[in-house]
C-alpha cells in the first residue's frame, strides 16, 4: 500500500522539497467515519456549530469521510478538535490524516530514469536512502584505477589531486612512470601490444566510469547521477596499458589509505593529505591472497579503511585464486542482473560478502565515458556491464554510511553491510553460499549504520608485521573487470 502510494507521489515531488516547512503547518483535514444511518449534512451542521468551523466533504474512501475544515488549526487545536469529535457518539472514528510520507529525493537528471541499478526492485534501493544522507564531503573514496578524466557530470569541485603509480612508461603512456598526475591518458593496445596474443581494444576510460557510478553529479538536469552526492574522489592510478602491475597497485593502494611510500628510486612521494575511507577495486587478477599481500591489507584496514573488490568477470565458480577478492578484510563483490539473478559473467563462491547490480546483456549499468577510441575526446555517457560496477556501487555506499558515522570500522562496516542486504528473489541463480549475504540494501544499510552507533570494535586488521620482505615483485598483471555493452547515442560534444 504504501509502496503504491509512493509511486503515486514521486513524479509530482520536487528535489529540494523542504521537510521544515511541514512541521509549522496548520491542519485543515480529518478522517472520520460515522456510525451507520447518521446523516451526514446534519452531522456536518452540528458539528460546525459545536466547533465554530465549516466543515466539508473532500473525498471519500469506501465509508471513510475525508473532511476539511475552516478555520485551519496548528497541529495541537487540530489534534484536539479530532479527539473531541472522535468522542461523538454519531462517530465511529475520527482522527488527523497521518504524518506525510517522507518525499523521497528524485534527481532530476535527464539519464536517471534508466539507471535502474538505484531503484528497481532488485537494485540497491537507493532512492529511499538519499533522504536519509547524499553523502559527505569530509568522506573519500579512493580508486585505484586507470585514472580519471574531467567530464561534464563530474563535479571537479570533488575530485582530489590524486597520484599515478604506474611504474612502467609504456603500460603508463604518459611519457614517464609514477608522477603526481592521475590524468587517463588511454589505455588503448594494438593486436599483440601486451605480448600475450591480446586483441586491439579502444582506451577503455575505466576510472572515470566506476567514479561515475561513484559520484556523479546528481540533479544538475544532466546525465546520470552517482549513489553518492558529496563524497571526493582520490584518483590512484595503477593501470595502464596491458592492466596494472600488482605492487604499483599496492602501492597506491597504500598510499591512498595514508601510509607512507616511495617511489621506484625509493624516493619518498608526499604523503597523501585526504587518506581515504574506503577504496574501490574493480579489478581482478589470479593468484592466492599471500601474507605479504594480506599483510599490506591489514596494514591498510588498520588505518579504519574500507577495501571492496569486484569478483571479477569469468564466471568462476570458485573465488579462492581471485585477487584481492579472496583477501581476508577485502568486500567481495559478485554482480546481479536486473531479475536479481547472478550475472553470467560474474565470479562466484563463499568469499563473497554481497551482491550489487552489475547488469546483463543491454540491461547494462549507465555511467560516464569518454568518447575517445584511443586519447580522450569527448564527454560521453554509455552501458556497462561488469562486476566492476558492483563493486563500485558497494563502494560509494560505505561513502555515505561513513557520512552517517564517521568512526563505524571496517568489520562493522561489512557486517552491516551483510545484515541489511537484499535477500535474492525466490529461483534466482545467487543463493547466500555463492553470492554473498544478498543484494545491496542502500536505504536498510543507512538505517543499521544510524542504529549501530560506531561502539562496535574492529576486530579485523592490524596483522603481523613480516620482516625482512622489503622487496616482494609478485611479477602480477591485473585486469579491469569490465564489460563493454555500448555506448548511447547523442553524444554530448557540443554541451558547454
Ligand atoms: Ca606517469
Ligand atoms: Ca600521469
Ligand atoms: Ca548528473
Amino acid at each position: 500500500m504504501i509502496e503504491i502510494w509512493k509511486r503515486l507521489v514521486l513524479p509530482v515531488l520536487l528535489a529540494g522539497f523542504s521537510l521544515s516547512a511541514l512541521a509549522a503547518e496548520t491542519h485543515d483535514r480529518l478522517l472520520l467515519r460515522l456510525q451507520e444511518g447518521v446523516d451526514e449534512t446534519a452531522f456536518l451542521q452540528r458539528i460546525g456549530e459545536r466547533f465554530a468551523r465549516d466543515f466539508v466533504i473532500q473525498r471519500r474512501l469506501g465509508y471513510t469521510l475525508v473532511l476539511n475544515f475552516t478555520p485551519a488549526l496548528p497541529r495541537t487545536g487540530a489534534a484536539d478538535l479530532a479527539v473531541q469529535v472522535d468522542s461523538l457518539p454519531e462517530v465511529m472514528y475520527a482522527q488527523l490524516p497521518g504524518g506525510r510520507l517522507q518525499p523521497q529525493f528524485v534527481p532530476n537528471d535527464a539519464l536517471y530514469p534508466n539507471q535502474w541499478h538505484l531503484f528497481d526492485t532488485y537494485g540497491i534501493n537507493a532512492q529511499e536512502a538519499w533522504d536519509r544522507t547524499r553523502g559527505s564531503s569530509s568522506v573519500v573514496i579512493a580508486q585505484v584505477d586507470t585514472g580519471i578524466l574531467g567530464h561534464e557530470d563530474l563535479d571537479s569541485g570533488r575530485v582530489l589531486p590524486g597520484y599515478d603509480f604506474v611504474s612502467d612508461p609504456f603500460m603508463a603512456n604518459d611519457g614517464d612512470g609514477m608522477d603526481a598526475d592521475p590524468t587517463d591518458p588511454g589505455d588503448a593496445v594494438a593486436q599483440d601490444e601486451c605480448g600475450n596474443g591480446n586483441d586491439a581494444a579502444d582506451s577503455s576510460w575505466h576510472g572515470l566510469l566506476v567514479a561515475g557510478i561513484m559520484l556523479a553529479t546528481a540533479d544538475n538536469t544532466l546525465g546520470v547521477v552517482g549513489v553518492d552526492h558529496r563524497a571526493r574522489l582520490l584518483p590512484v592510478r595503477a593501470f595502464g596499458r596491458c592492466g596494472g602491475d600488482f605492487v604499483d597497485i599496492l602501492t597506491g593502494m597504500s598510499w591512498a589509505a595514508g601510509l607512507p611510500v616511495t617511489d621506484e628510486a625509493d624516493n619518498p612521494i608526499p604523503d597523501n593529505p585526504n587518506p581515504a575511507d574506503v577504496i574501490n577495486l574493480s579489478f581482478a587478477g589470479s593468484g592466492s591472497c599471500d601474507p605479504v599481500i594480506q599483510d599490506i591489507i591489514d596494514q591498510i584496514r588498520a588505518r579504519g579503511v574500507v577495501l571492496v573488490a569486484a569478483a571479477g568477470n569469468e564466471g568462476m565458480p570458485d573465488m579462492s585464486s581471485v585477487l584481492p577478492a579472496n583477501c581476508t578484510g577485502v568486500i567481495a563483490v559478485a554482480a546481479t542482473t536486473r531479475t536479481g539473478d547472478r550475472a553470467g559473467y560474474s565470479n562466484y563462491g563463499a568469499e563473497i560478502e554481497i551482491s550489487a547490480p552489475g547488469g546483463e546483456g543491454f540491461e547494462s549499468i549507465l555511467t560516464l565515458h569518454n568518447t575517445g577510441d584511443i586519447t580522450a575526446e569527448f564527454d560521453d555517457y554509455a552501458a556497462f556491464n561488469g562486476t566492476s560496477m558492483a563493486a563500485a556501487q558497494v563502494s560509494a555506499a560505505v561513502a555515505l554510511m561513513r557520512a552517517v558515522d564517521g568512526d563505524v570500522s571496517p568489520a562493522t562496516v561489512t557486517s552491516l553491510l551483510i545484515n541489511s542486504a537484499q535477500p535474492f528473489p525466490g529461483g534466482s541463480t545467487c543463493a547466500t553460499t555463492i553470492c554473498g549475504a544478498g543484494i545491496l540494501d542502500l536505504d536498510a544499510a543507512l538505517q543499521q549504520v544510524a542504529q549501530s552507533g560506531s561502539a562496535a570494535v574492529d576486530s579485523g586488521g592490524g596483522g603481523c608485521m613480516l620482516a625482512g620482505q622489503d622487496r616482494h615483485d609478485l611479477g602480477l598483471t591485473l585486469l579491469l573487470t569490465l564489460l563493454l555493452v555500448g555506448r548511447l547515442a547523442g553524444r554530448r560534444a557540443s554541451n558547454p
